[in-house]
């Protein structure tokens, strides 16, 4: 970047403060106090999905072992604290290059070191990406088996072009005889998925409100926070949960130079989760070059792990 060029988040800011429905994309709520606060979130006793997810791998981990030859490489998109890695790595000590890509600098490298430290046999390469962009990676070239990982449903988080670019484009990452492991949330109790986005301890309210207090830190913003409030609502007909911060009042907040005027209740849209089903998930995934090879179910609140391998693979098996 040069000398006076807006960064990719300034960038991002400004145009999407400037659309008539304000919107940000989530992968910004990931400074170090926004991936501190999504930690929080996963602890709290309303979000299910970390907890549901882990005892699932657990046994997805069991079944996918013996088929992890020797010298295979994981792949891991937003890897975070690589919490989730230990349980495939535990149960398939045949893995020997490890690859996490996450966009928050200070916790791929901290969660690189830890993984490093617990596994001696095992070489970690961490790559400070955003991994909503295609990669290209060396590194994989003398992996004789690549495996995917992007646990979390994270894959929930971008919209259906974008989550079919990603897929499009991991496809190209891994290479032709990859597998692909992906965690996806399912539609569920509706109760249940509001309590997830709206504990009652306000950890997911202080996460969002984080995007505003990053903007006031990096952009020279002056966001107050207090006169913004955390929304999290189900939309049926995208089949997603959306979070918004709505201007309590009519105010102006300056960014990066720039002012921008919030009505009272209006909205800064800043995540969608989206809620799959096994049949929806299964046509996205083939509409970007995927079949699915297997699939497990939690049988506590739904959530699924999908097991993808190329479509071309599969054909070439046939
Ligand atoms: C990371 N991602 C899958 C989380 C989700 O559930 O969509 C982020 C999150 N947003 C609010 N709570 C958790």
């Amino acid at each position: 970047m040069l000398d006076g060029e807006a960064s990719p988040f300034e960038a991002d800011v400004l145009e999407g403060l400037s659309r008539p429905q304000k919107a940000l994309a989530p992968k910004y709520f990931y400074d170090e106090a926004g991936s501190a606060l999504f930690e929080a979130i996963c602890r709290t006793p309303e979000y299910y999905p970390t907890r549901v997810e882990t005892a699932l791998l657990v046994k997805v981990a069991a079944d996918l072992a013996p088929d992890i030859g020797s010298g295979a490489a994981l792949v891991e998109f937003g890897s975070g604290a690589s919490e989730k890695t230990r349980l495939i790595l535990d149960a398939a000590p045949s893995f020997r290059l490890y690859v996490p890509i996450d966009i928050s600098v200070e916790a791929l490298a901290a969660a690189a070191a830890r993984i490093a430290a617990a596994y001696p046999n095992l070489r970690v390469a961490p790559i400070a990406a955003d991994f909503t962009r295609p990669l290209r990676q060396a590194i994989l070239t003398g992996a004789p088996t690549v495996m995917g990982f992007f646990p979390g449903s994270t894959i929930g988080n971008f919209t259906p072009a974008e989550a079919q670019r990603f897929l499009t484009a991991a496809h190209a990452l891994l290479g032709p005889c990859a597998s692909f492991l992906i965690g996806v949330d399912l539609v569920k109790d509706l109760d249940v998925l509001r309590a997830a986005y709206n504990d009652a301890a306000g950890v997911t309210a202080a996460f969002n409100l984080n995007v505003l207090a990053r903007m006031n830190r990096e952009l020279c913003g002056d966001f107050r926070l207090d006169r913004f409030a955390h929304r999290a609502i189900w939309n049926p007909g995208l089949s997603r949960i959306e979070m918004h911060l709505e201007s309590l009042e009519a105010q102006t907040a300056t960014v990066a130079g720039h002012p921008f005027h919030f009505r009272r209740g209006e909205t800064l849209h800043t995540e969608n989760s989206h809620k799959f089903t096994a049949a929806s998930f299964t046509a996205l995934a083939v509409s970007a070059g995927w079949r699915v090879k297997a699939h497990w179910t939690s049988d506590v609140q739904p959530f699924a792990a999908f097991l993808l391998q190329p479509a071309a693979a599969v054909d070439a098996q046939r």
